[in-house]
């Protein structure tokens, strides 16, 4: 039975559970209809909890037998899970559970993705596997057995023994359910080896389906580099004598940390150069890396509870993130970070499904792995590090290591490493995991005798929840420039802790230009009445490279606002200052391209609505195009020259050189494109020997419209290959201009390869359709329509996934009357199903409020 009651969960409420468990067994007999787990398992009374009845959660279980010491029992089944009398010391439970993952749709717990046995466990699907204790600080070390007549069949831990039809593990490591993990099927490795640097060899092995083993060099290559960096960095050495990663097809999300068998969607570890763009690369890299420093941050130290799920994913998405930094350029990686911040986690933020870094209550936990959670999360981490700096930083996490090992903790153990490694205070720090909303920052300054000072006001605008915001700790990162575009006064971080409050650099010779919250330093909204032809300056001479960006981001965000609302023509003296960078052979390829991207649609909506204009999706389309289309004849004496000088005469690799040359290459290209008619993009089409540039062409093409020919050929060529046909059924509702977006979209999912079932698939359909901003928000509402019968459909069968798509009607109050009707009415039919999963529920609900 399927619990839809909405049930709150409040942080404020935890107890500690009544037990802890000495030892945990497991067995699977594995068939697709009719699995049976059986479970073994020493409870002993947890002498630091509260007294409490004996409570196991347990979902859409079949249960079969339950025994207590070698007992009988009949316990007390509910939806939930089951009670029973227990003895008043130590005792063994014993129970046999029936599950069918063949009939498993949700792809929680344990359910099948092409013939092959797979588990999702985190947050709560261990408790759809058999009875448990099913929450994160309940730790045990888990023995497996595994029964089944698949070839391959693993767990977590280290294997022990294996023989004809079963394969046995053991996991010396105690960990909460949510890390368990198993897989069994026909699943061939490539394998690899990783020496510690305590001199311990560990096997290494990517399994995939036959066939797919080409794809692997990839991924074996990021993790290996990932071992060596978390060595070299963090200090932190591996710990079992084996590590699996597996590649799987029907995926909620993009990967799972299990202890030792790391579970991965297809997407994100599969990589040929023929098949795989660069972004797909680094894309793995990260993951990969993501996935494997969890072992550490998640797995050897978990979370107390839920509410403290920022500890592990905030931590690892900034330790993900400075990898990637120290593999690529950590400018180009910042300022990616920060475009995906914006477009994220902002209108997060600034919405009706706004939440602190740690949220207070929940209904479905799986509704909060999200950008607040995990990005915001990360900057939190960057901001305490930027203010205690990089060595205190460094021995906090050396004590938080030392001192958690093997325990699951809370936000306040995390600062409590820093209050005891640097003697600072951080009570106001902490309101960075308990406010919701962005701070707005706004500066003036003024010049005296040679006295600079900049005056700082911060606030934050109220929130679901959260009417009164305090003022926050913001490390304002500054440096001065003089006039001549020389650095007088290099990067400082000013420590902004009141509602207002002034800096003073004194000392100089002539008014300075400053460059504020250099590296973006705090993850907050800058207003700042700066002169055009400051910013043009800062564009030119800034030495800070993210300030660099931004000064030419803000001059695009200020001439598409002007195009929008008063009808200007496209700003040319930013144009030309924006030539000299993007012509300026010295600097990184990879940066220029970041550079010539103008802010997105929905960029500029938020940009509009923050300002208190209500954007016009169609209007913003039009400037778009009309800047693009000035862009591409202002500079077409040039364009197609520079992009001869990205061509990369060299077999294909997929590091940062080779990538960012081809970055600034296909951001040429489509500006090519508008001259040509597509001719150009038609040539690197037909000669493409690697998908970036296979792909990057089409994407020309159907811009251009002359798409038909290009797309069958794509199709015809690549119709075997899934993770290919997802890129050609996204690429074209991404694309396709707006006014024929929808209809595109609808005859696609009447395409006969648009296995709806399929996360991965779904989301190349409708996730495109939402990016196509003015194709989304057309006028007559039919893609608010569409995408509603869609989620209505798949919540039958997969609530997490629906729920998580539920987000792209996050900003609908931002838009006009029209359209605003237009969304809640498909919010309400969609809340209004009968049935409706617990998932989207929470999140229609929390959308309409
Ligand atoms: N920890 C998993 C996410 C689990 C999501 C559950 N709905 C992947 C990650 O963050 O590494
Ligand atoms: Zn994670």
């Amino acid at each position: 039975m399927k619990d839809t009651s909405p049930q709150t969960i409040y942080l404020s409420d935890y107890t500690a559970f009544g037990w802890t468990i000495a030892e945990m067994h497991l067995t699977f007999r594995l068939s697709p209809s009719a699995t049976r787990v059986l479970s073994r398992i020493r409870f002993e009374p947890n002498p630091d909890a509260p007294q409490q009845p004996f409570f196991l959660h347990g979902e859409e279980l079949k249960p079969i037998r339950a025994a207590i010491d070698g007992t009988e029992i009949t316990p007390e089944y509910s939806a939930q899970g089951l009670t029973c009398a227990v003895p008043s010391g130590a005792f063994t439970w014993e129970a046999e559970v029936e599950i069918a993952p063949a009939e498993n749709t949700a792809l929680e717990g344990l359910y099948m993705s092409n013939g092959m046995y797979c588990t999702q466990c985190e947050a709560e699907g261990f408790r759809k596997i058999t009875f448990y204790p099913d929450r994160p600080d309940v730790m045990a070390t888990f023995t497996v057995r595994i029964e089944g007549d698949e070839p391959v069949k693993l767990s977590n831990g280290n294997p022990t023994a294996s023989g004809e039809g079963f394969a046995e593990w053991h996991d010396p490591w105690p960990k909460p359910a949510y890390l368990f993990a198993l897989v069994a099927g026909d699943l061939v490795n490539h394998p690899g080896s990783f020496t510690t640097m305590s001199g311990k060899e560990v096997e290494l092995n990517i399994w995939v389906r036959p066939g797919d083993e080409g794809k692997c060099a990839w991924g074996m290559e990021s993790l290996i580099a990932s071992m060596a960096w978390d060595e070299k960095v963090y200090g932190r050495e591996y710990d079992l004598d084996i590590f699996n990663i597996v590649a799987v097809d029907d995926f909620n999300m993009g990967a799972m940390e299990n202890k030792g068998l790391n579970v991965f969607n297809s997407s994100a570890v599969l990589a040929s150069p023929e098949t795989s763009t660069d972004a797909n690369f680094e894309r793995i890299e990260a993951i990969i890396a993501h996935e494997y420093f969890h072992n550490w941050t998640g797995n050897r130290i978990t979370c107390r509870d839920w509410f403290q799920l920022c500890l592990k994913e905030g931590l690892t998405v900034f330790r993900d993130s400075q990898f990637t930094s120290d593999m690529r350029s950590p400018e180009v990686k910042r300022i990616g970070d920060v475009i995906d911040l914006r477009a994220r986690q902002f209108p997060e933020d600034q919405g009706p499904l706004s939440h602190p870094v740690r949220p207070e209550s929940f209904q479905e936990i799986n509704n909060f792995y999200t950008a607040t959670v995990y990005e915001k999360g990360a900057e939190v981490i960057g901001m305490l590090k930027r203010l205690v700096g990089d060595d205190a930083y460094a021995k906090a996490l050396d004590l938080y290591f030392e001192r958690h090992d093997g325990q699951a903790c809370t936000i306040e153990d995390w600062l409590a490493v820093f209050q005891d490694t640097t003697g600072r205070d951080l009570t106001q720090f902490k309101r960075w995991y308990a406010q919701s909303g962005t701070p707005h920052l706004s500066v003036s300054e003024s010049f005296e005798n040679g006295t600079y000072t900049l005056d700082f006001t911060q606030s934050t605008p109220p929130t679901p929840g959260q009417p009164d915001k305090l003022p926050q700790v913001l490390p304002i990162a500054v440096g001065l420039l003089n006039p001549n575009g020389d650095e007088i006064v290099p990067t400082t971080v000013l420590e902004m802790t009141e509602a207002t409050q002034s800096f003073r650099f004194e000392g100089l010779s002539a008014r300075p230009v400053p460059s504020i919250l250099r590296g973006f330093s705090a993850p907050v909204v800058l207003d700042r009445d700066t002169p055009p032809e400051e910013k043009r300056f800062l564009l030119a001479h800034d030495t800070d490279a993210f300030n660099r960006w931004e000064a030419s981001r803000d001059l695009g965000r200020a001439c598409l606002s002007a195009m929008v609302t008063q009808g200007t023509a496209p700003d040319t003296a930013w144009l030309d200052a924006l030539e000299r960078v993007i012509r300026d052979e010295a600097l990184d390829p990879a940066f220029r391209a970041l550079m010539l991207a103008p802010p997105t649609q929905a960029e500029m909506a938020q940009q509009l609505h923050a300002q208190g204009i209500t954007p016009d999706p169609d209007a913003l389309y039009a400037a778009s195009e009309a800047l693009r289309e000035a862009m591409a004849q202002r500079w077409s004496g040039w364009l197609a020259d520079l992009r001869a000088t990205c061509a990369v005469d060299a077999p294909y690799d997929p590091g940062a050189a080779q990538s960012g040359k081809r970055a600034l290459g296909g951001a040429l290209l489509s500006l090519l494109t508008r001259l040509d008619g597509g001719a150009a993009a038609q040539a690197q089409y037909d000669a493409a020997d690697n998908m970036t540039l296979q792909l990057g062409a089409l994407g020309c093409l159907v811009q251009a419209g002359a798409d038909t020919a290009a797309l069958a050929s794509f199709a015809k060529q690549w119709q075997g290959d899934r993770l290919v046909m997802d890129k050609w059924f996204a690429l074209q509702v991404a694309a396709i201009a707006p006014d024929a977006a929808v209809a595109r979209a609808e005859a696609l999912t009447r395409h006969p390869d648009f296995d709806w079932k399929n996360p991965n698939r779904f989301r190349a359909v409708f996730g495109a359709l939402a990016m196509n901003h003015a194709g989304f928000h057309t006028k007559d509402g039919s893609g608010y329509a569409l995408l509603a019968d869609w989620l209505i459909k798949l919540d039958e069968k997969n609530p997490q996934t629906t729920a998580r798509m539920c987000s792209v009607f996050q900003t609908w109050k931002r838009y006009d009357a029209d359209r605003r009707a237009q969304m809640q009415t498909q919010l309400e039919r969609i809340a209004a199903r009968p049935g409706l999963s617990r998932d989207v529920t929470e999140m229609v609900t929390r959308l309409l409020s």
